[in-house]
């Protein structure tokens, strides 16, 4: 057997060195737990950063993945499938929406609604040519690309890859003034927002913050779209987070937990006023919408469903925040989350860092990450029940209490 220096040392010489992962080799992966390959078992509380909120490896998602496998995986859209379009079917009368564009990645989904909102600008709101403009938060995280690294303002994401997008422009997050200051240029087309901040370090705006965003992009004609990549698919303890205010953004952005984690698959949804503003041969991808996607998508939703991994969220969040409160460390800022996504800000003064700490409930069967330095995320997958967090939270308060 190889220990798991063997795996990380490839890694080290053969792969680009463009991530910093926790010195951890995991092999196998089962509902709330991961394994190493020194079959050390761990609680897995980032869920691949929230893609696997089915749990790793959940038997009916394989089980449609390995079905759709053995029939048919890719056709392109040259053709049509028969599982395409009873997906679509499903999911847009699931989120309420006309259709639905199939893509891979959450910031090809990002780029598929900022390319709607755009051409919906021109097409319909009559905004001259060229002169479209998205207006994005501070702290906004939606993905690697030009586009997405454009509208950043963490110079880990865009330094050094210049020149950037024109038309984005930045305002603070959860700022209701500075968004309307912004929207009374009638060459905005679309607020592009995360209903909680995750990359940014789970940041969750004031109650009412996002049904204002709601009510002042109807005032100003603008589309509002939501990034619900990682809050979306039951993680904050509603399917979407937008449902906490019952609000209904334009453009609905999905990926992630959509494939319960076994496949990249990412959708936006919006109405038909939107929508078909794309014609044939203006937008695609050579994998979106394929029937292995659409397969194990439905698949994935239907789990989150059947099984109200929603409501266990909500439910499990609530102990979740309630226990760690109870922690009086010196070196916490603060605790803050909704539903299964939560975070541990750490002071910037403690003398011990956020990896240390990460570190610390690794070797206590923990798995977590740091995200901005200072921050953990905590995210577990949302089957996870009360035996279990309970356990985790006396795992984190055993690894506070021993560095008080
Ligand atoms: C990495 C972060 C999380 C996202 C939101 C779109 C995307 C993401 C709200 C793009 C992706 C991933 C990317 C991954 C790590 C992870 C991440 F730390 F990078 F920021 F979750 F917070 N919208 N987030 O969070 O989706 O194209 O990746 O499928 O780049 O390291 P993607």
């Amino acid at each position: 057997m190889k220990d798991q220096n063997y795996y990380i040392d490839l890694e080290l010489k053969y792969g680009a060195h463009n991530y910093h992962p926790i010195p951890v080799v995991l092999s196998k992966g089962n509902g709330i737990y991961v394994w190493d390959v020194e079959g050390n078992r761990y609680y897995d509380f980032l869920s691949a950063y929230s893609a696997v909120n089915q749990g790793h490896c959940n038997e009916r998602i394989l089980d449609s993945l390995t079905s759709q496998a053995n029939k048919l995986t890719l056709t392109s859209r040259a053709f049509h499938n028969n599982v395409l379009g009873e997906y679509e079917k499903y999911i847009t009368k699931l989120f309420g929406y006309d259709k639905v564009l199939p893509m891979n990645t959450g910031v090809e989904g990002g780029e598929t609604a900022n390319k709607l909102a755009r051409k919906w600008g021109y097409l319909k709101k009559g905004i001259e040519e060229n002169k479209a403009r998205i207006i994005f938060a501070r702290g906004n995280f939606w993905g690697r690309t030009l586009a997405a690294i454009s509208s950043s303002d963490d110079p880990s994401s865009y330094k050094g890859f210049g020149p950037y997008m024109p038309g984005y422009d930045l305002i603070a997050y959860n700022d209701l003034n500075a968004l309307e200051n912004e929207l009374k240029d009638p060459n905005v087309c679309a607020f592009m927002v995360e209903p909680i901040q995750g990359e940014a370090g789970v940041i969750v705006p004031d109650p009412g913050y996002i049904s204002s965003v709601r009510k002042i992009c109807d005032k100003y004609n603008v589309l509002f779209i939501a990034d619900e990549v990682q809050t979306g698919i039951g993680r904050t303890g509603k399917l979407l987070a937008c449902d906490h205010e019952n609000v209904k953004p334009d453009i609905l952005i999905l990926g992630k937990a959509l494939s319960g984690g076994v496949y990249p698959v990412s959708a936006v949804l919006c109405n038909d006023d939107v929508m078909l503003c794309i014609q044939p041969g203006e937008h695609g991808s050579t994998f979106g919408g394929n029937p292995l996607a659409c397969a194990v998508a439905k698949t994935a939703l239907e789990v989150v469903i059947d099984e109200n991994l929603s409501d266990n969220a909500n439910l499990m969040g609530n102990i979740f925040r309630d226990e760690l409160n109870k922690l009086n460390s010196s070196i916490i800022k603060e605790i803050r989350g909704k539903g299964l996504l939560n975070a541990i800000e750490i002071r910037k003064t403690s003398s011990i860092s956020a990896w240390e700490i990460c570190m610390l409930l690794k070797n206590k069967g923990l798995l977590a990450k740091p995200t901005h330095g200072n921050i953990i995320r905590f995210a577990p997958p949302l089957i996870i029940n009360k035996k279990e967090i309970l356990d985790c939270t006396s795992i984190i308060t055993d690894v506070f209490k021993s560095i008080e």
